[in-house]
This record gives C-alpha cells, sequence and structure tokens, in this order.
C-alpha cells in the first residue's frame, strides 16, 4: 500500500529492497540524502544514552549477545539496578547531551513484578525531563499498558534480521513473538524502536528480508537501530567475516529510503568504525547515536570523540532531529527513483 497523503508505503516486497541495495553507490546516496533532506535537519543527530540496567544471565540464546547464559563470555551478571543508581546516571547522562535514556535488562520476557519495578524507575527518570526508552524482551498487553501509563516514551525491541536467517541465530523465540510484542507495544501507544544487526554472516538478501519486515509495518517504527555485530570472546558469532563498511552505508541508505520519516539510529558498533564511514552513513541518513562512552556491555566512542567527529562536520546534537512533519511530503525526488 501507497498512502497518497503521507507518502509513505508499506508495500516494500524484497525485491525492492535488493534493488536499492544493489544500486550504483552514489545513485542510492543520492537518493538516500535527498530523502533524509525533506523530513529531517541533516546538521542534527539525537544522542540516546543506554544503560544496562540487569546484566547477564540471560536465558534466551542469541548467538551475537554477551549476555545469554549460553554464552561463554567473562561477563558479571548484575541485579536490576536500584532506582537512586538509576537517576543517579540518568542525570549525568543528561549533562553530558544525551536526551534520551534507554534502560536496557537482560530477561526473555519480565514478570509483572518486574515490569512494576521498570515502570518505577521509567516515572523517576521521566520527572526530570529526559525522554525514556527502555528494552526488556518479550511483553504483554497488559505490561505494555503499565509502561505506557508510567510514561515511557519508547520501547526497544528488535527484529536482528530476516526470517529466513532467524533460526540460525535465535533458537528460544520465534519471529513472530518477536512482532507479536510490537503489536503490543504500538497497542498500547508507546512508540516502536525497532531495527536489527548487520554482520553477523547473513546474506544481502537477509538485510533486504530484514528492511521490509520493519517497513511493511504499518505504521513504520519511529527509530530504526541499525546495529553493526560487536564480536565478543566466547559468543558463536566472534569469528564471523566483517562486513565491508560500504555495505553498513547501503543498508543505512535503503532504511532511510523505505522509512523516509523515521529516525535512523547508527547505534552499536560504531568504536570499529572510522570517522570517514560514520560520516557516510549519516550523508545516507542516519540522525541518531548512542552517547557514551558504554553501549549496554560494551564500548561506545564516548562524547568527547562524538563531539570532535560532529564537530568536523559541522554537525550538532539536538533532541530531535525531524523537521516540521509538513515539510515531509514535499515531492523532491521522482517516485521512479524511489522505487515506486
Ligand atoms: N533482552 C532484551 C531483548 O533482547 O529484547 C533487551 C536487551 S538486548 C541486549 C537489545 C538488543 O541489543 C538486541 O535485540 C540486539 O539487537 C542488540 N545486541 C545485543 N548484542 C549485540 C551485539 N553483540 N552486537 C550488536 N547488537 C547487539
Ligand atoms: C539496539 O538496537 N542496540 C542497543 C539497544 N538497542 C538496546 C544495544 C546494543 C548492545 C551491544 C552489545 C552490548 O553492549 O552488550
Ligand atoms: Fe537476552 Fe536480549 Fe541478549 Fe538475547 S539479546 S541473550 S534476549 S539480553
Amino acid at each position: 500500500m501507497h498512502d497518497q497523503m503521507t507518502n509513505l508505503r508499506y508495500d516494500w516486497t524484497v525485491d525492492d529492497a535488493l534493488e536499492l541495495l544493489r544500486r550504483p553507490f552514489h545513485d542510492l546516496l543520492s537518493t538516500a540524502h535527498q530523502v533524509h533532506r525533506r523530513a529531517f535537519n541533516a546538521q542534527v543527530v539525537e544522542s540516546a544514552a543506554l544503560l544496562s540496567i540487569k546484566t547477564g544471565a540471560c536465558p534466551e540464546d542469541c548467538a551475537y549477545c554477551p549476555q545469554a547464559a549460553a554464552n561463554n563470555t567473562q561477563l558479571q551478571p548484575e541485579p536490576l539496578m536500584a532506582i537512586d543508581e538509576i537517576v543517579a546516571a540518568a542525570r549525568r547522562a543528561h549533562a553530558a547531551g544525551a536526551t534520551r535514556f534507554c534502560m536496557g535488562a537482560a530477561w526473555r520476557a519480565p514478570s509483572d513484578k518486574q515490569v512494576e519495578a521498570v515502570a518505577e524507575r521509567i516515572e523517576a527518570v521521566s520527572a526530570f525531563g529526559m525522554e525514556t526508552c527502555a528494552t526488556l524482551g518479550m511483553l504483554t498487553p497488559a505490561q505494555a499498558a503499565r509502561l505506557a501509563e508510567a510514561g515511557l516514551d519508547f520501547y526497544n525491541h528488535n527484529l536482528d534480521t530476516s526470517p529466513e536467517f532467524y533460526p540460525s541465530i535465535i533458537t528460544t523465540r520465534t519471529y513472530q513473538d518477536r512482532l507479536d510484542t510490537l503489536d503490543a507495544v504500538r497497542e498500547a501507544g508507546i512508540a516502536v524502536c525497532c531495527g536489527g544487526i548487520v554482520g553477523m554472516g547473513e546474506t544481502v538478501a537477509d538485510r533486504a528480508g530484514l528492511l521490509v519486515q520493519l517497513a511493511r509495518q504499518n505504521p513504520h517504527p519511529e527509530s530504526v537501530p541499525i546495529n553493526l555485530l560487536v564480536k565478543v570472546p566466547g559468543t558463536p558469532l566472534d569469528g564471523v567475516d566483517r562486513l565491508d563498511g560500504l555495505d553498513i552505508v547501503r543498508t543505512v541508505a535503503a532504511a532511510r529510503i523505505m522509512m523516509p520519516n523515521s529516525v535512523v539510529r547508527l547505534s552499536a558498533g560504531r568504536s570499529e568504525m572510522s570517522d570517514e564511514l560514520q560520516a557516510l552513513c549519516f550523508h545516507a541518513g542516519a540522525s541518531s547515536i548512542f552517547w557514551g562512552d558504554r553501549l549496554l556491555t560494551t564500548d561506545n566512542p564516548g562524547e568527547d570523540d562524538d563531539t570532535a567527529l560532529l564537530n568536523r562536520l559541522g554537525m550538532t546534537t539536538g533532541l530531535s532531529s525531524r523537521l516540521a512533519p509538513n515539510l515531509s511530503s514535499s515531492p523532491v525526488v521522482a517516485d521512479r527513483e524511489l522505487g515506486r
């Protein structure tokens, strides 16, 4: 379906996505950048801080994840953090320039008691004006409603990869389980943050398959994190071949074109990327990053390096990289170029 009012498409096919991912690089980038400028201020990136509020000993078997109990990593498990510690971390992140605070927990699916405890933490962080995000695993509709009531702005739940490649990466929960949680989050009125991971040994068709799963959602996820696999010793994916950096740029560009109003976040893996590669990703339409020197359990570039990079690019951080919504539908790019 193509919504003529909003100029958004929800009928993307794998062939459409493959056609984008395989375009001559400059044609793809040129279109993505023009689409980006219709809806976004190209000089602004959003800055989200991450905190692992419950770490490790996770019963899921995600092959990429240092927190899975099944993976033999050196990670020290930690129970749910106390409210005052979380609030102190959020205040520090706010003072360091982050506008969103994302709390991650290594759960398969939280109990109602655990959701209640996180709801209190969300209320405490919202109270001093930061946007809140949580990623806690699978949720029931009632749990999503409780988090919405607590004031949660975003819920992160990734599809990770294509439905075809998914069973090679995770066996303890299904693709449909993830889609059901996304429905519950959407239904509760919380904005959806949903993306995936590249560089896990997937094919270009798998990257196309992931993008199509995201872009066939109506509405599109408000935030789309594109993570580059962080390889952690002890995880089954530690030895996979490095993904060509230009394929990361292509994935960002295709996401930008397919979901023109969504905020595409260049997420995990930036510590392994050159400044030049990150600059290309911003040009291709990424307008959000994780801010601070820690992701959940692994390293991120840190405020000083990121501030220096943004300065060199004439860019700044800001609460929203989105332009006014009515600017987003001006037909600057010919339908032909967008694959319509
Ligand atoms: N346990 C919850 C879940 O899986 O939904 C929330 C936390 S989990 C760590 C959040 C996301 O982090 C995963 O869905 C995955 O996309 C990403 N992630 C985990 N380990 C990663 C790694 N080594 N490299 C890149 N992304 C990773
Ligand atoms: C997302 O897409 N990436 C973040 C956030 N959502 C929760 C997590 C990245 C985790 C990288 C590995 C680690 O630090 O444990
Ligand atoms: Fe657990 Fe989430 Fe890591 Fe999977 S990605 S092992 S569910 S913490």
